[in-house]
């Protein structure tokens, strides 16, 4: 029997019990996408909070990935499996002196991994405290010498309905997700590409192999699975904001003074804990972020 997520209760339980799964792998029982492996040689980040972090349970049972269904349990029940990680490459193009093709195992070989400890603000009113592991975005995106034209970035998720029931299901989206930033958001140091989660490789329902992290912002504009980033001088398209754009915004920082137009913002429930915690302005990281946007009317551009 697979042993799901949802039924382990920390961490060490986890690692033991992964070696079992990992013989029932080994053994050909069970396919060996469902296996995170570990990730070695971790920096440690000042940008890290010292907040508690949130079960691996609660990280890979309450998701959204809506490529696999509407409902925070069906990530993890659908992706794993379905999801084929290997082999995978991120096209890079656009406005850029080099454009090029990035295949993962590469990129993973040659990357100096850091462990990001960030809070997680949904726009559902949810937040996580997750323990992310990733390179600042800024390293990626440098190496492909954006040109002056580049304004923003656009990232796109894999948007294959053979591996993603959601698609069909819900055929009133325009996939494939796509997100953007500003490019002085994507060059931001807190801006992160992960790959992992609790030093260990993402496992399907959390993005892999590679998902963006964006702290500030509301949970939506970290796009998981990404296939293609492209520069670009006008301001990209973005799935949530073509599904309801006086709901999400471009810009979605996380704002507790905005209130989403069908319930507010002000509090969050944290997974794991009773009661609401207030939200922070910009989830925390205003004295890092507040000045990308200094002059700027929030309330309009939310
Ligand atoms: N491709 C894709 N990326 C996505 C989503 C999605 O449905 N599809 N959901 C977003 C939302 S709403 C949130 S809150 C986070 C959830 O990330 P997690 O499940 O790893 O916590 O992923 C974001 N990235
Ligand atoms: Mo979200």
């Amino acid at each position: 029997m697979l042993i799901r997520p949802s039924e382990i209760t920390d961490k060490s339980v986890y690692l033991s019990r992964r070696q079992l799964i990992a013989g029932a792998a080994a053994a050909g029982l069970l396919p060996s996408a469902l296996l995170a492996d570990p990730l070695s040689n971790l920096g440690k980040s000042p940008f890290s909070t010292d907040e508690k972090p949130n079960s691996l349970k609660d990280i890979t049972s309450y998701n959204n990935f809506y490529e696999f269904g509407l409902e925070k349990e069906d990530p993890s029940k659908y992706a794993p499996g379905r999801l084929k990680t290997r082999p995978w490459t991120i096209n890079v193009d656009g406005e850029c002196n080099k454009p090029g093709r990035v295949d993962i195992d590469g990129f993973l070989k040659e990357s100096r991994l850091e462990e990001r400890i960030y809070r997680h603000r949904c726009v559902e009113a949810w937040s996580m405290v997750i323990p992310w592991v990733g390179v600042p975005l800024s390293d990626f995106l440098k190496k492909f010498e954006p040109n002056s034209r580049a304004k923003y970035v656009s990232f796109t998720t894999l948007n294959d309905t053979s591996q993603m029931p959601g698609i069909r299901m819900l055929s009133s989206f325009s996939w494939p997700y796509r997100e953007g930033l500003r490019i002085d958001e994507a060059m931001h140091p807190l801006t992160l590409l992960a790959v992992g989660i609790y030093g260990e490789t993402l496992l399907p329902q959390n993005g892999a192999p590679i998902r963006l992290v964006v702290p500030w912002k509301y949970g939506f504009k970290s796009i998981k699975s990404i296939v293609a980033i492209s520069f670009t001088e006008t301001q990209p398209k973005t799935l949530w904001n073509q599904a309801a754009s006086n709901e999400y915004g471009f810009y979605s920082n996380v704002n507790p003074s905005v209130d989403h137009p069908r319930w507010s913002q002000a509090k969050e429930h944290r997974i794991g804990e009773f009661g609401r915690r207030p939200t922070l302005m910009f989830n925390g990281y205003a004295d890092q972020v507040a000045s990308l946007y200094s002059g700027m009317d929030l309330v309009k551009y939310f």
